[in-house]
């Protein structure tokens, strides 16, 4: 979602620093100003990278409260403001050396001396945020593969245990390419597909698989799925397995989503998946018998009724000012 800058390495940062400051020369008869600009141009490097790191990441605070819960199941937010905390301790301090060089300088200390001791500050300045330098890389890059969202439009949450076919589904329905295989906790991060109906696109959004346990006893990856369900989802589409080829028994799957249905209060469509599959039998009343792996167009068509039926009382279910719709026109499916 965010487009933050790669964040330096500590040994990358120094290398590159000293490097760039050792192409100016000292001259016998400048050695002060030589120095000067030396030490400047070390510390104004060294300072503008970690400032920039600094500024480039996003006020946690201002975040919609779905990234805010994503972000601090994935890496705490509270780790990564430390983090940020400690770049501009460190940026502080690589910056106050350039008054103190000066006046060593003006003082006429020998400058040789004066650079090796701003040299020798910086570098374990900036090896004392090593490991923050690279858990702000590693935070970057989950921010970045996080899909930006639309809070406006209209959501379908699909949730259900693992490997009874959300993935496949979410194909199915859309352009979203998400990791499909034949084993449980393929899908550790949410993926976000787009489907037409009618005038309206809304967002359909796949999880990873769920327990049937309490919210507090679950891991951060499964949290990931409730977030989504108590922040932006407008209706939640439960995907059940009664094959149980999934692994997982039909009971436990029917205690989950007693627990979503008592704990979220979301419009629900029940989806009996792998209805191809010999093991098959309906086992729900209520419920849309489907195969996400083999439907047809028109049984897909049956089901995209079934979700605009849902949703299309819900709050969010208005034509947005078209940034990308106007001049196309307006098809069932968004495939
Ligand atoms: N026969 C049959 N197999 C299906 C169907 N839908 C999914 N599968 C298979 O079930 C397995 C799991 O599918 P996924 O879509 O990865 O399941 P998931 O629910 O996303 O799984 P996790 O991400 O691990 O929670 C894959 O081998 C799919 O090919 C279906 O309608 N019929
Ligand atoms: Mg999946």
């Amino acid at each position: 979602m965010e487009r933050i800058p790669t964040v330096p390495r500590a040994e990358e940062l120094k290398d590159r620093a000293f490097r760039r400051a050792s192409k100016i020369e000292v001259k016998k008869g400048s050695a002060v100003p030589d120095t000067r600009k030396k030490i400047n141009s070390v510390i104004d490097y060294v300072g503008g990278r970690l400032n920039k790191v600094v500024k480039s990441f996003p006020t946690f605070e201002n975040l919609h409260p779905f990234y805010r819960e994503l972000f601090d199941l994935m890496f705490g937010i509270d780790n990564a403001r430390q983090s940020l905390g400690a770049v501009q301790w460190a940026k502080d301090n690589v910056q106050s050396l350039g008054p103190q060089a000066r006046q060593r300088l003006k003082k006429g200390d020998d400058p040789d001396t004066v650079r090796k001791m701003v040299y020798g500050r910086i570098s374990s300045i900036v090896d004392k945020v090593a490991d923050d330098l690279l858990f702000l890389d590693d935070i970057r890059n989950v921010m970045k593969k996080t899909p930006e969202l639309d809070m406006e439009a209209p959501t379908l949450v699909i949730c259900g245990y693992p490997n009874v076919g959300k993935s496949t589904l979410l194909r199915r329905l859309t352009r979203a390419e998400p990791e499909v295989a034949h084993y449980p906790f393929t899908t550790k991060e949410i993926h976000i597909g787009h489907l037409r109906i009618g005038k309206i696109r809304i967002q359909i959004m796949d999880t990873p698989g769920l327990f049937d346990r309490a919210v507090d006893e679950m891991n951060p990856i499964e949290r990931q799925g409730i977030a989504a369900l108590r922040h932006i989802a407008d209706a939640a589409l439960v995907i059940m397995d009664p094959t149980e080829t999934s692994g997982f028994e039909w009971e436990s799957q029917l205690s989950l989503l007693d627990m979503i249905s008592g704990t979220f209060d979301l419009p629900k469509v029940i989806v009996e998946n792998k209805s191809d599959h010999e093991l098959y039998r309906t086992r729900m009343e209520g419920s849309v018998r489907f195969s996400a792996l083999s439907a047809t167009d028109d049984e897909v068509d049956e089901l995209v009724s079934t979700i605009e039926e849902l949703m299309s009382s819900g709050p969010n279910w208005a034509v947005k000012p078209p940034s990308t719709a106007r001049g196309r026109a307006p098809r069932a499916r968004d495939k």
